[in-house]
């Protein structure tokens, strides 16, 4: 596979400085050279130029840095559609989870391609809904057309991925606003309770069976969908997650799939992680999903 690796250090979605470090940490836990050890003709795109957050230029940014991450989210959606074109597979690094609205925006402009939301959350608030205001709880309600409109209409105008080829999995905290939109949407969800019933084998199955259609997907992993325990450097954990098995058996079924096109590493806050535990494990996740397995 010909792999493009897009650094995008972003903290603007959130209110806690440190996750805008997690591509250097990913790149320096030796992500590039062991994707290519597995055989990936890997090109790293570098970083994405993100202004910092105590630039004088930036006070007065009260609104959620709406603003700033709009005008980011283009830029990633043009390295992403550059990358595209060449035939190489994106490999987004965060930063907050909002890259995702630049990042899934560019892989689904030339077909439709299903969206796997792998997160403690769902990132399905709205401006309506959120407590907390924070971008990176709003991602998958913006590409499928709901919030701020100059969120919506970034890359390009209008929604970017209908709510049928959305799937999220590992949610275990949902505001109360967020939890009536994902109700009234349909969209498919599989919270941690259907992973403990039902065994995260079987609910990829059926979220193949529901993708059958489509050519490709694209995996969006918050990491803070895994167990705080193996997940530590995250800056909102959320006991009860994902294990450390089941996260490892998700990225080789989707190896497995031969659809997984593109995929975004989010939320990996290297401040508060416990000896760089949290940006291995994500390296070792990105590894089994692009291939790599035991035997
Ligand atoms: C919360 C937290 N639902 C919010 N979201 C997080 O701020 O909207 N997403 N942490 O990853
Ligand atoms: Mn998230
Ligand atoms: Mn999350
Ligand atoms: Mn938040």
């Amino acid at each position: 596979e010909s792999i493009s690796i897009i650094g995008v250090p972003m903290d603007f979605g959130q209110m806690l400085r440190g996750v805008d470090m997690g591509p250097a940490a990913l790149r320096y836990t030796g992500l590039i050279p062991r994707l290519r050890r597995l055989g990936h003709d890997v090109k790293d795109e570098g970083d994405i130029p993100i202004p910092v957050r105590d630039d004088p230029a930036m006070e007065g940014m009260t609104d959620h840095y709406v603003k700033e991450i709009t005008r980011i989210s283009h830029d990633v959606y043009k390295i992403g559609c550059r990358v595209m074109d060449q035939g190489r597979m994106p490999v987004f690094l965060g930063g907050d989870h909002a890259i995702a609205i630049g990042s899934v925006a560019s892989v689904a402009v030339k077909e439709p391609v299903g969206l796997i939301w792998v997160d403690a959350h769902a990132d399905f608030n709205t401006p309506r809904t959120s407590p907390s205001g924070n971008i990176h709880g709003m991602p998958l309600a913006v590409l499928t057309g709901a919030g701020y409109p100059c969120l919506v209409d970034a890359g390009h105008p209008g929604t970017k991925i209908s709510l049928d080829n959305v799937v999220m999995i590992g949610q275990r905290d949902l505001d109360p606003g967020e939890k009536k939109r994902i109700k009234s949407s349909g969209i498919t969800i599989f919270t941690m309770r259907d992973i403990d019933e039902q065994g995260i084998s079987a609910i990829a199955a059926q979220i193949m069976v529901q993708f059958a259609c489509l050519k490709r997907f694209h995996l969006s992993l918050d990491m803070d969908a895994l167990d705080p325990i193996e997940a530590p450097g995250v800056g909102t954990p959320v006991p009860g997650g994902i294990s450390y098995r089941e996260a490892h058996l998700l990225m080789e079924l989707f190896a497995d799939s031969g659809k997984l096109g593109s995929m975004d590493l989010v939320e990996i806050n290297p401040i508060l992680d416990v000896a760089n535990k949290t940006s291995k494990l994500a390296v070792e996740l990105i590894l089994s999903a692009l291939g790599k397995s035991i035997l």
